[in-house]
């Protein structure tokens, strides 16, 4: 409209203006404020409790003699939902940026730069990224700006942002307090999420190196532009608990939400979030938010809250004269606040002090201009005015003063350390649980009140899993009856051995061959001697082999049955052979055949040793963690020997095993028509080949069903072994002493060829110089 007025009507339009404003404003000359005041959309909408407070601020300054006397302090502000145009017209207000959205703080702020008479500071923005935006180009317009509200970090940096002033705590100052926090509830873990903004993403950096080189370990970190349902299903997938968040409300719902979906909450889940969010942030709002009010109350319980004190915590009088708690009430019973604006009043009193602050780097620099006899005074400022503009600002960092929301100072640099409120959702409200002094001593410590956390069930959460690890081992109550059975089955075959010494030269026992039984029973005691070794609670590698079962059971099998088998195939070989009749077998041979079966079994032990050494490894139970309350579990492990081949080699064995079992049957048969009983095993080889079939198949079965259940193994392997030990030395030893002790005439025995009807008594038995050596 300026564009098409001659130079003539200009001059009267500027004319016209300045007398507008000039009689617009009751003190005079007026000083003018443009102000951002977010009101809607989204990230932080809570400009109209903050505009009451501005307006209570403009009032009493306007009012007070002491400050800007012959000015009149007005504002103007924006909003982008509504129509900028018709509310720019309004003549004689501060002008306050009321949205976040960086692109139209920055368009609404050059339009009014250009259609309003000249701003002397422009105030805000209420959101750290539309004080960004701004602040990078009004400096080119020569103004100073000043925000209430912007607590992002990279705002401190003066050459990014050469004439910007903020009253808010940065962010990254609530850091300290929820490190501390963790520590004070010994918490570990933690995982971080944030909206992928810069001053998001620079609070979670300082947060990250901050803890870096403590105790705590950062266990994910996750960012997201929109929708963050990935991102909280990346931290459910991590077993996090303990969530530090930075982004703005309306992201936090969708976190929340989110959160609800996939399960992330409950009493195990804190999540941590920043103190300038509305009230009741999960609750409003939730027409874009795919969860319900219940389901949002659900996912925020117990969340804690992290912000400053917004108001001054000493009761003194600042520079309007007003206490904190008085500044509090007039604010509540203003005429125009409504119950509305409590979701965000904490702002008021920042915004309160906004203006004050302001007004005095105005009226300094009123004074300075007045001292230095500047042509200007401050209301002619234009945005040309360089110099003015420098000592505005010069002013503005001189500015001290204690307002309602605290002690002001601009300290070159480094932020002021401000009391950190600490808050908790409980119950579905948020609620004040203490403070984080850091005002004072630069370490900062908590002053909590008394029980106003309330830990579901009494439990605080943990920042993990508690995992304690418990190795099994072999109860003595098993360990200690397994060992005395198996010593009490030594002495039997220490019993047999002198019963067999002794008796060496009875006919019954002569013709039995004594000295194999010997050997059988050198097998027996190897056999037992194996229960000895626990399979469990392995210390060291170079043990492993006597440790395992298979090495003195593999060879006190092969000794016993190979001793067993020899004999019956001596039997087997004179009985069926017509020209080994007048042969003899004698013992060194079937010694030599047990020699050759154990070299066997050494033989592949050693290439087991070789081929595929054991070690000692750490056998985690699963299936038997056991969960405690408050997340505690403990998980089981085993100690135990390993060996990566040891499938194909422990088959190996088996099948000689078998094959030893398998000639051992049919030797038993074919000598079953053998009767003399003080010559031929087979009936008793038989029962034993019974038993340790049996026996077998029973460990077998078990220890398939009880994969991890090495106590029982343990039990039921050794009590196999027992009783198949025992039965063997038994089953061969018992039907001696009996002829023994019963005097048996082993003459009354007879002999029958089942293959050919041959019968032959002891008589007809081959002679050999040595009749132990016969049979
Ligand atoms: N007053 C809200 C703070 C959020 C921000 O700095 O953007």
């Amino acid at each position: 409209m300026i564009k098409t007025l001659t130079v003539e009507n200009k001059v009267i339009f500027h004319f016209f203006l300045v007398s507008f404003y000039v009689i617009s404003s009751g003190n005079g000359r007026e000083l003018r404020f443009l102000m951002m005041l977010p009101r809607t959309g989204s990230g932080w909408i809570g400009s109209d409790a903050c505009e009451v407070a501005v307006n209570m601020a403009l009032d009493d300054i306007n009012a007070n003699e002491n400050i800007l006397k012959d000015y009149n302090l007005t504002y103007r502000w924006f909003d982008s939902k509504e129509n900028v145009r018709k509310k720019n017209r309004i003549f004689n207000v501060i002008l306050v940026v009321i949205q976040c959205d960086p692109g139209t703080s920055v368009y609404r702020m050059f339009e009014m730069f250009h259609a309003d008479p000249p701003y002397h500071m422009l105030l805000g923005g209420g959101c750290s990224i539309t004080s960004e935006a701004t602040s990078q180009v009004s400096y080119m317009w020569n103004i100073t700006q000043f925000s209430y509200g912007s607590s992002s970090p990279i705002l401190s940096d003066r050459k990014r942002f050469p004439r910007f002033f903020r009253i808010a705590l940065p962010d990254q100052k609530l850091n300290p307090a929820r490190i501390d926090l963790m520590r004070t509830f010994n918490w570990k873990k933690v995982a971080t999420i944030n909206q992928a903004l810069e001053f998001f993403s620079v609070v979670i950096d300082d947060f990250v190196q901050r803890v870096r080189g403590t105790e705590i370990t950062i266990i994910s970190q996750e960012i997201f532009v929109n929708d963050p349902l990935t991102r909280v299903q990346n931290l459910k997938t991590h077993d996090a608990r303990i969530i530090m968040t930075a982004m703005y409300e309306h992201k936090a719902r969708d976190v929340l939400c989110a959160a609800y979906k996939v399960g992330l909450y409950g009493p195990k889940i804190v999540w941590v979030f920043v103190g300038w969010f509305s009230s009741y942030f999960w609750r409003v709002h939730l027409d874009n938010v795919a969860c319900t009010e219940y389901e949002m109350d659900l996912a925020a319980e117990g969340a804690f809250i992290t912000g400053p004190v917004y108001q001054n915590p000493t009761e003194e009088r600042g520079i309007a004269n007003l206490t904190a708690k008085e500044f509090d009430y007039l604010y509540h019973h203003h005429e125009t606040y409504t119950p509305e604006m409590k979701q965000n009043d904490f702002v008021a009193h920042q915004c309160y002090d906004n203006i004050w602050v302001s007004a005095m780097a105005l009226n300094c620099t009123v004074q300075r201009l007045e001292e230095i006899g500047h042509p200007k005074t401050l209301d002619m400022f234009t945005y040309t005015d360089t110099d003015i503009n420098d000592i505005i600002f010069e002013c503005m960092g001189n500015t001290s003063m204690t307002g309602v929301s605290g002690k002001i100072v601009f300290t070159a640099g480094a932020d002021p350390n401000r009391i950190v409120k600490m808050e908790r959702i409980q119950g579905g409200k948020r609620e004040l649980i203490g403070h984080y002094r850091q005002d004072k001593y630069p370490n900062g410590y908590f002053e909590w009140i008394e029980d106003a956390i309330k830990w579901k069930d009494g439990n605080i959460p943990r920042d993990s899993t508690y995992v304690t690890q418990k190795e099994v081992k072999i109860p003595l109550s098993l360990y200690v009856p397994v060992a005395v059975l198996s010593g009490v089955g030594i002495c039997l075959a220490i019993s047999f051995f002198t019963f067999n010494v002794i008796y060496r030269q009875n006919r019954n026992v002569k013709l039995s061959s004594p000295n194999i039984n010997s050997v059988i029973l050198l097998g027996c005691v190897l056999c037992y001697s194996s229960v000895f070794f626990k399979t469990t609670e392995v210390e060291n590698a170079t043990i492993c082999w006597v440790r395992t079962q298979k090495f003195f059971f593999g060879l006190g099998f092969t000794v016993t049955f190979g001793g067993l088998f020899s004999k019956t195939w001596r039997v087997y070989r004179i009985f069926t052979n017509k020209k080994l009749l007048k042969r003899t077998i004698k013992d060194y041979q079937l010694l030599a055949i047990i020699g050759g079966l154990v070299g066997v079994v050494a033989v592949m032990m050693v290439l087991w040793a070789i081929i595929s050494p054991y070690s000692v490894v750490v056998n985690y139970l699963d299936k038997q963690v056991t969960v405690f309350a408050n997340d505690a579990e403990v998980h089981l492990f085993v100690r135990v020997c390993h060996s990566e081949y040891s499938t194909y080699f422990g088959w190996a064995l088996y099948i000689i095993q078998g094959a030893l079992l398998s000639f051992g049957a049919f030797l038993a048969w074919e000598t079953r028509h053998v009767k003399i009983q003080a010559l031929n095993d087979s009936h008793q080889i038989g029962l034993c080949l019974y038993n340790v079939v049996i026996l077998s198949a029973v460990g077998l079965t078990l220890s398939l069903l009880l994969v991890d259940q090495e106590v029982m193994m343990y039990g039921i392997t050794s009590g196999c072994l027992i009783i198949g030990t025992t039965l063997t030395q038994a089953v061969i030893f018992i039907p001696k002493i009996h002829a023994v002790y019963n005097k048996v005439d082993t003459n009354m025995t007879t002999f029958e060829n089942g293959t050919g009807g041959q019968s032959a008594n002891n008589e007809s038995l081959p002679r050999t110089g040595n009749t132990a050596d016969t049979a």
